[in-house]
């Protein structure tokens, strides 16, 4: 019997399993704003965002969403809506300001606030500890390259556990540590902004022990039906050709983009072969004896950021396709490897619409980690959205998208992937990284200057799809 013998429910086509978790995410810096209240200091979000040239328009997260004063109203869309969950990302910054000593209660509060309303709307509270917001004196101390950061975010973990954790249903200790070690710390296109490859792999290493000593010091601090997870934004990685150059060139990209995390993390060692790729970059003398045993702590699941899928050729590329003038963050693997445009639709983010990646993608993980619970953790799209004459905003493509993606769910379950829950990314629009405000991924439409909410059509759409618990045979 697989999930989805479970029983029927009225109207849906594509039924998902009975239990299945239907939420939608968003992250601290790109919705609270209140960047100076109550003891909050600034995170590299904040800095970077305010460097000339560093974000679009110059926009920074100040005032965001405002999600910080409007958590009721907010909650309010989430019942409508239907969620079944909440993921929401926990501000270092406004919790351990400095990144030292003891917690903030007056941020504690805004998350036990938060955890409170949710809990009482019946809506399980789903609470990632790192969102990127490392506080800027643990940066200016050496950041993720240096490890003591991985030491100062253990206890900042046990910190919000001990706050919040009778309130938690879920906790993630990082999103996407991708993005914080390569993006972060080799392009340079997201903060500190620094560009070295081998304070790229170094973060990396660190985000990973950081990891496992959070789930450590998380687990100490809340009841044992809670949950601990990690979230990784893995590539579905494709070779051009089946030709032997091509195939490394995919292997190089899994090895630096997807394996640095799921060894450490799921079998407790480093890859051989990216030990060997990133042999002129760094002799990973860095990792200390026990580290890696640290970053295997056992977890109850494991949360899966998927956009579009990445295709590969042999040859060699300055840099990731959609960031062609700054360095590479592919450490080790950027004079082997060059991208090659996945065709077909594409989002705003010039990103390609290809649900067929996380199909496989999800049965990669069936394979490679068969006891390891799954949970699409993001997943969604960006267009160019406007609120029509009549105060209506429609988005017929981005239901064209989730429509897609969760299809690739579905069928994913039915092959036996143990996929226990989709979270869209983001229940609202919000500052998009170094895009600031240009890009817009929310399923409920933000008008910045008046900061009025507006559900677009794909959030009535998502509404529809909860209620069934399943999907409409067509969009
Ligand atoms: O907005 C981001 C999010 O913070 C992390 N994952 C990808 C999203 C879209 O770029």
């Amino acid at each position: 019997m697989t999930a989805l013998d479970a029983r029927p429910r009225a109207g849906a086509t594509l039924r998902f399993p009975e239990r299945f978790r239907w939420g939608t995410a968003t992250a601290a810096y790109q919705i609270e704003g209140a960047a100076d209240e109550d003891g909050r200091t600034p995170s590299i979000w904040d800095t970077f965002s305010r460097t000339p040239g560093r974000v679009r328009n110059g926009d920074t997260g100040d005032i965001a969403a405002d999600h910080y004063h409007r958590v009721g109203e907010d909650i309010a869309l989430m019942r409508r809506l239907g969620v079944t969950d909440y993921r929401f990302s926990i501000a270092w910054p406004r919790v351990q300001p400095t990144g030292r000593g003891p917690a903030v209660q007056k941020g504690l509060d805004f998350y036990r606030r938060l955890t409170d309303e949710l809990r009482a709307a019946g809506i399980r509270p789903v609470a990632t500890l790192y969102h990127w917001d490392l506080p800027q004196e643990l940066e200016d101390a050496g950041g993720w390259p240096h490890r003591e950061t991985a030491y100062r975010f253990a206890e900042y973990a046990g910190l919000a556990a001990e706050g919040l954790g009778d309130r938690v249903a879920t906790w993630t200790t990082l999103n996407e540590p991708w993005c914080s070690a390569f993006l972060g710390y080799g392009s340079g296109v997201h903060a500190p902004g620094r560009t070295s490859a081998v304070d790229s792999l170094r973060a990396a290493h660190h985000l990973n022990l950081a990891h496992g000593l959070a789930v450590r010091a998380v687990r100490a601090a809340v009841p044992a039906r809670a949950e601990v997870s990690l979230t990784l934004n893995l590539h579905a990685v494709r070779s051009r050709t089946d030709a032997p150059r091509d195939r490394d060139a995919a292997r190089r990209i899994d090895a630096v983009g997807n394996r640095i995390f799921l060894d450490p993390v799921f079998h407790g060692r480093l890859p051989e072969d990216l030990v060997d790729d990133t042999a002129p970059v760094t002799d990973w003398s860095f990792v200390e004896d026990g580290d890696l045993r640290a970053a295997a702590e056992p977890i109850d699941a494991l949360g899966i950021n998927y956009y579009s899928p990445t295709a590969v050729a042999a040859g060699a590329s300055p840099s990731s396709p959609s960031r062609s003038l700054s360095p590479s963050p592919w450490a080790g693997a950027e004079r082997h490897v060059r991208f090659v445009p996945v065709p077909g639709p594409r989002t705003a983010m010039d990103w390609p619409v290809d649900s067929g990646g996380l199909h496989e993608l999800l049965l990669r993980l069936r394979d490679d980690l068969p006891h390891v619970p799954l949970v699409i953790t993001e997943n969604g799209a960006a267009y160019e959205d406007y609120a029509d004459p009549s105060g209506e905003v429609k988005d017929p493509e981005r239901v064209a998208y989730l429509h897609a993606h969760l299809a690739a769910v579905h069928r994913a379950i039915e092959d036996g992937a143990d996929v226990r829950g989709y979270f869209l990314w983001s229940l609202l629009d919000n500052f998009e990284w170094a895009y600031g405000y240009s890009k817009r991924f929310g399923i409920v439409h933000v008008d910045f200057p008046t900061q009025r909410r507006t559900f677009k059509s794909s959030a009535h759409w998502y509404a529809d799809v909860i209620a069934r618990g399943g999907l409409p045979t067509r969009p």
